[in-house]
């Protein structure tokens, strides 16, 4: 298949790609979660839902694999450096007990995805300490079983968890691609310089296009 992209067109096998959506948790995007006790306005976040779920369907029906992930920690935050839980000085921590549940830990009602996107039998899960898929996470193993060579991005944030992850894999030879309007961030302009980064230079870590463009492909 081949879809309009930018900076050129994207070319990927359906038996060969898999579409990984990061970090769509309850915590960071429902109100009333932790992303909203940060003080951020999780409503930019709730705008991408349909469209991250259109995808996810289509995908689906055309019987391609799909990962989810999840930022999250063991309860006992043995995971979890303290580099990573002292910075600074937020009201709740990773680990402390939030409005759904404790922050950032496997398991907890904030801690799943929302419904609108839950796993189904067969798609893979992974729970993830860093920001990136890949480190300290099973992804590559999986990936390499079932021969996967091209990666097909949506989730939150785009600057943050989806950027490194997309970093991540493209030095390990992945092709990637991250559907526009299937990506959030808190920070519009931090989405929009992502976006421009990661196809600037003839697409140094990987191609962006508009869900539309996928979907035409995989419905054509
Ligand atoms: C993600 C974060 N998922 N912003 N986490 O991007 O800390």
């Amino acid at each position: 298949m081949q879809i309009i992209a930018n900076p050129f067109p994207f070319e990927f096998q359906l038996d060969r790609t898999a579409l990984v959506i990061i970090d769509m948790q309850r915590d960071f995007i429902e109100p009333g979660g932790f992303g909203e006790t940060l003080g951020n306005d999780v409503s930019l976040l709730q705008a991408i839902v349909p469209a991250t779920q259109a995808v996810l369907q289509a995908w689906r029906r055309r019987g391609g694999l799909v990962i989810h992930t999840r930022e999250a920690h063991r309860p006992d935050l043995a995971d979890c450096p303290p580099a990573k839980r002292n910075r600074g000085t937020p009201a709740l921590r990773i680990g402390d007990e939030g409005p759904m549940g404790r922050i950032l830990i496997a398991g907890e009602p904030g801690n799943q995805i929302i419904e609108a996107l839950a796993p189904i039998e067969g798609e893979i899960v992974i729970d993830k300490p860093g920001k990136g898929a890949f480190y300290a996470t099973g992804l590559q193993s999986e990936l390499r079983g079932r021969g996967i060579r091209s990666l097909v991005f949506m989730g939150v944030t785009t600057e943050v968890c989806v950027q490194t992850s997309m970093r991540e894999a493209n030095d390990r030879g992945y092709d990637c691609l991250l559907l526009e309007d299937c990506t959030e961030s808190y920070f519009p302009a931090f989405k929009a310089a992502a976006l421009e980064m990661i196809r600037a230079q003839g697409a140094i870590v990987g191609w962006t296009a508009p869900s539309a463009s996928l979907l035409a492909a995989l419905e054509g």
